[in-house]
């Protein structure tokens, strides 16, 4: 980016940024939950949206001046409805946890009784762990993954829905690879007279390009999602509600429930996301996010990583590493000196502690933004099998950091 006023005003800022370009320039990001934005939906952050106060929705505003500040807002539920096919949207939660705790708060009472995928197992914090406010503000039953398959197994959801008739389902993942069978999700909690709700923060850029189906259209009643992972937009939210009744609850909590103000050039930036998502190429960026995903995934387990599930049906993948002389804290920072970011990972039934977990999660919606096809991910997951072998060996992680430089400097970078 090119920055007018920092150089005269704050040289210490600027300096900050211009390092933090260059780190996500130089590596290798693979982190599955991160992804660059466009220039485009950098500049609506930074614009004047972000000096007004606007609580309240379109038309109903507690404070002056918000004539404009309704009709961007009204944009991007427009926008979001179109792409997901949802009926209502609330496009003011601040990110992921507050959209689920706007949902939670909306529908449910304290001690009510959910039903939500463990951590462990690929689940969210926000979808019942004991530590956070979930756990701890209703009474979560978790479901876990087949420990041979790997793969959520939706007898047993039956099962624990039929013998805790939950009041909520929890629909949504943070690190699970596999496709979610939405509809089957949608019939146990219709059976048992449960709220469908799901989570599709990591893969509605997956579900907007069309690649991969999604909840909205198998009838859950309130989806949310964060907007900056593989939807690739500003670091916000959308709740989506099939009913009026369940929005206007699910208004009334974001507003005047949980939150004050929205965060209007968010908003405004999160259009211009949904923007580029409506547009033909962000299908087939989608389609490539996968295809890099498989191809990553068939190379590393031909380098002799063992993949939970076995493969990957989206944008990620979890390894476990058990069979590798390194637990997964270790190797991120062995990555991470060798020029590639990636998140350390639980497994299923882990038999470590979450800050010491057995395994790695590997995306590649950011890779891909920067164009990155099949040859690169034979390259990167070469480098990653280096990286396990030699990942206590300063001057070798040091040189394959060169060699991804070279790689990565062949790939732009949005907006730097
Ligand atoms: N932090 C996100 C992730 O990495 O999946 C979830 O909130």
């Amino acid at each position: 980016m090119d920055y007018k006023f920092l150089p005269i005003t704050d040289v210490e800022v600027l300096e900050l940024i211009k390092k933090e370009e260059r780190r996500q320039a130089d590596g290798l990001e693979l982190i599955a939950s991160e992804n660059y934005t466009s220039p485009a939906v950098l500049e609506a952050m930074a614009s004047v949206f972000q000096n007004k106060y606007s609580e309240g929705y379109a038309g109903r505003r507690y404070y002056a001046g918000n004539e404009i500040v309704d009709e961007i807002e009204t944009l991007a539920i427009e926008r979001a409805k179109k792409l997901f096919g949802a009926n209502f949207i609330n496009v003011q939660a601040l990110s992921g946890s507050p959209a689920n705790l706007a949902v939670y708060f909306a529908l449910l009472n304290p001690g009510d009784k959910v039903l939500g995928l463990k951590l462990d197992h690929g689940g969210h914090l926000s979808h019942g762990h004991p530590i956070n406010f979930t756990g701890k503000t209703y009474d979560f039953v978790q479901f876990g993954c087949n420990s041979e398959t790997g793969r959520i197994e939706m007898d047993e959801v039956e099962k624990l829905a039929r013998e805790h008739q939950p009041k909520m389902i929890v629909a949504g993942f943070s690190a699970y690879s596999r496709d979610f069978d939405w509809i089957r999700f949608r019939e146990i909690a219709d059976e048992v007279g449960a709220i469908a709700f799901a989570d599709i923060a990591h893969v509605a850029g997956l579900i907007a390009g069309k690649q991969i189906s999604g909840p909205v259209e198998a009838g859950f009643d309130v989806v949310t999602t964060t907007t900056h992972k593989t939807l690739r937009g500003p670091r916000g939210a959308l709740i989506m509600s099939k009913d009026e009744e369940v929005a206007k609850k699910i208004n009334r909590a974001v507003f005047p429930g949980i939150q004050g103000g929205p965060h209007e050039h968010i908003i405004a930036a999160i259009a211009v996301a949904l923007g580029e998502a409506l547009q033909p190429e962000f299908a087939e960026y989608s389609k490539q996010v996968i295809v890099n995903s498989k191809k990553l995934a068939g190379e590393l387990i031909s380098h002799g990583f063992k993949i939970v599930s076995d493969g990957t049906d989206n944008h990620l993948m979890v390894i476990d590493l058990q069979n590798k002389n390194v637990g997964g804290r270790e190797f991120t920072e062995a990555l991470d000196r060798a020029g590639i970011s990636a998140s350390a990972s639980t497994i299923p039934n882990d038999p470590n502690p979450p800050m010491k977990p057995s395994g790695i999660r590997f995306g590649t919606p950011a890779i891909t933004t920067r164009g990155m096809r099949e040859a690169e991910m034979e390259k990167i997951a070469e480098w990653i099998s280096r990286v396990t072998e030699d990942w206590e060996d300063s001057e070798k992680l040091a040189a394959i950091k060169k060699e991804v430089g070279e790689l990565a400097a062949k790939f732009l970078v949005p907006g730097v």
